[in-house]
């Protein structure tokens, strides 16, 4: 097995979320997992960045209603940090298509609908970087000392 690495990934959970009420319970899974948050804002996705965003599905089929549902709402996003914290997130996320992803994952039992699939997560630590470059400055995330680091690494 691949040694262990200090990452940052960039969540986001997209509209609907806030619509149901279920932010809370989703941000729950990602602290009880015993990954760190260290940004945290809500926000609403100019056309363009949602576009630069989601660019590598430009041209596909879905393209259009993906990026009319992530710009239909606020979305909430995070910087979450700790150890293989991308695939950590994408573990707790779940499949991509809602017919693959396992009950027990935030997909698994929020997502009805592929495009509209609840949650972003990086997919690897270059996407991390671009990701949280697009959407946080600096100076909004705060890394802080962790007193409960034996429990985590
Ligand atoms: P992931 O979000 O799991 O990294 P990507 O990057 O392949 O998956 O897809 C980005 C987003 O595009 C997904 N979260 C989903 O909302 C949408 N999407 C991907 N594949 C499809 C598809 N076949 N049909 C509809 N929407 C899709």
């Amino acid at each position: 097995m691949p040694a262990m690495a200090y990452e940052k990934t960039y969540v986001m959970l997209k509209p609907g979320v806030l619509q149901r009420r279920v932010l809370g319970e989703i941000l729950q899974r990602i602290e009880r997992k015993g990954l760190k948050i260290i940004g945290l804002k809500m926000m609403q996705i100019p056309q363009d960045r949602a576009e630069t965003h989601y660019a590598e599905h430009d041209g596909k089929p879905f393209f259009g209603d993906l990026i009319s549902y992530i710009t239909s709402g606020p979305v909430v996003a995070f910087v979450v940090a700790g150890e293989d914290a991308i695939s950590r997130v994408r573990l707790l996320a779940g499949a991509t298509k809602v017919e693959q992803a396992q009950p027990g994952t935030i997909r698994g039992d929020y997502a009805a609908v592929t495009t509209k699939n609840i949650i972003h997560a990086s997919d690897s630590p270059e996407s991390a970087d671009r990701e949280i470059g697009l959407f946080f400055e600096t100076d909004e995330i705060s890394e802080w000392d962790d007193p409960n680091a034996d429990w985590t690494v």
